[in-house]
């Protein structure tokens, strides 16, 4: 045999082995990436206590041995919401229960946790922002100085499973309001329960989610009731209240849409003038809320290379991958104009197209591993995905790894040979 049938041949076996499916040889994202960073999901109630809600008890065994087979870290998708863990006010007020299963459920798997999340403008019930101060009466009352901002309905109201109510539920919350004082005072009490709750067990928390706001470069930070209340130091304070509750958590700022480079300037005029106050916030929360016609190497290089020049940690909180024909003009997180982003069917060849987006994706992560340090997939597999129609996951409804699932696995062994 010639040399050149003998490369051949070699180059046709090392192909075949790159290419065997995972359900022939098992592999584990979390061995796989085991020296780069943990990899994780966000679980529901359903997984973190083993009672079947949408699942059947079949399907959702099948879901949480994935989840301990797969994973080394775990978000809860939305038990630790303050709608869901304080839905009434004062000290009596919490619902632990979900809370602590899913605390451990990850303790007893020895996986990383994080909480999720301390102040949101979404599924916050009204109490929260309720006293006797009367609303603003025009729409367009005055702004707090120094910030300019966007409009309410930038990320839209939540029609989730929460109902009425809140904010987020079918509104905002637009009766007589509490004070700052008032307001600080709930926001620190919130805090300094949840997080010393859990202090050392809950490693991570998403402090504040999604102030930033959406559209042009004019407006730095989403109007919301924290905002309007407080003013724009809510953020600081948040993170104050929170360090002090427990000062080994990691505490993070996260939103969504960081790929796009005008909202990424807000991101990084905000951060900045945190670490100018001395605050503590220690990493950067980049969710991912990505679809299969830009996802790739290039747009999350960008993005990382961007973000990393703040010097902190970056975690990746929400990675996933929609590829839903309606969903591929946007990166949005929008929970209202979620099934408008999820119909139209798959886009064609949407198995390998989103191959290729994961591949390019953890590709983007590895050439940026001294900055990233947790990757979390937003949820175990498509049947349970927010947004399931658009088939944004590693793996199918039966728990079955997808070729995307392959060619990320394929990124680590590239990784690891190199
Ligand atoms: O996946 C979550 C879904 O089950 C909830 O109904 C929804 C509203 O609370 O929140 C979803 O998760 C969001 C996350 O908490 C924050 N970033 C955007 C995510 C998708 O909307």
């Amino acid at each position: 045999m010639n040399c050149r049938s003998r490369i051949h041949l070699l180059s046709v076996a090392l192909m075949a082995a790159a290419t065997v499916s995972a359900a022939e040889h098992p592999a584990s994202l979390k061995e796989a990436f085991a020296a780069h960073f943990p990899i994780g999901a966000a679980i529901n109630r359903s997984q973190a206590t083993g009672a079947p809600g949408r699942r059947n008890a079949e399907l959702l065994t099948q879901d949480i041995a994935l989840v301990k087979a797969q994973f080394n870290q775990v978000t809860a998708e939305n038990d630790m919401k303050w709608q869901l863990i304080h839905p009434r006010e004062g000290a009596e007020g919490y619902d632990f229960g979900p809370a602590d299963a899913f605390v451990n459920f990850a303790l007893s798997h020895r996986m990383e946790i994080v909480g999720h999340t301390l102040v949101w403008h979404s599924q916050t019930p009204n109490w929260v922002f309720a006293g006797t101060n009367p609303p603003p009466v025009a729409t367009n009352a005055p702004l707090p100085a120094a910030v300019g901002t966007n409009a309410v309905t930038t990320n839209g109201p939540g029609r989730g499973r929460f109902g009425p109510g809140l904010v987020g539920g079918f509104g905002r919350y637009n009766g007589p309001r509490a004070s700052r004082e008032e307001l600080l005072q709930r926001m620190r009490d919130h805090i300094h329960t949840v997080v010393g709750r859990y202090r050392g067990r809950v490693k991570v928390w998403d402090v504040v989610n999604e102030a930033l706001a959406d559209g042009g470069p004019e407006n730095v930070l989403r109007n919301s009731l924290w905002l309007e209340i407080i003013g724009p130091d809510f953020i600081a304070k948040a993170f104050q209240y929170a360090h002090e509750a427990d000062p080994e958590a990691i505490l993070r700022y996260n939103d969504y849409g960081l790929e796009n480079p005008v909202k990424i300037r807000k991101l990084i005029t905000l951060i900045r003038s945190l670490q100018e106050q001395k605050v503590p916030l220690h990493a950067i929360g980049t969710q991912a809320h990505l679809n299969v016609s830009t996802a790739g190497f290039e747009q999350m290089d960008r993005s990382l290379t961007e973000l990393a020049t703040l010097g902190l940690p970056i975690h990746v909180t929400e990675l996933d991958i929609n590829s839903a024909q309606g969903g591929q003009r946007g990166t949005g997180a929008d929970v209202a104009a979620n099934a408008a982003a999820t119909q139209g069917g798959l886009v064609s060849d949407a198995d390998q197209k989103l191959a290729d987006a994961y591949a390019g994706v953890f590709r983007a992560f590895l050439k940026h591993q001294d900055s990233v340090r947790m990757v979390t997939l937003w949820g175990v597999n498509d049947a349970v995905s927010w947004r399931a129609n658009g088939r944004p996951l590693l793996f199918d409804g039966e728990n079955r790894p997808k070729p995307a699932f392959d060619a990320v696995i394929r990124e680590a062994a590239a990784a690891a040979a190199r």
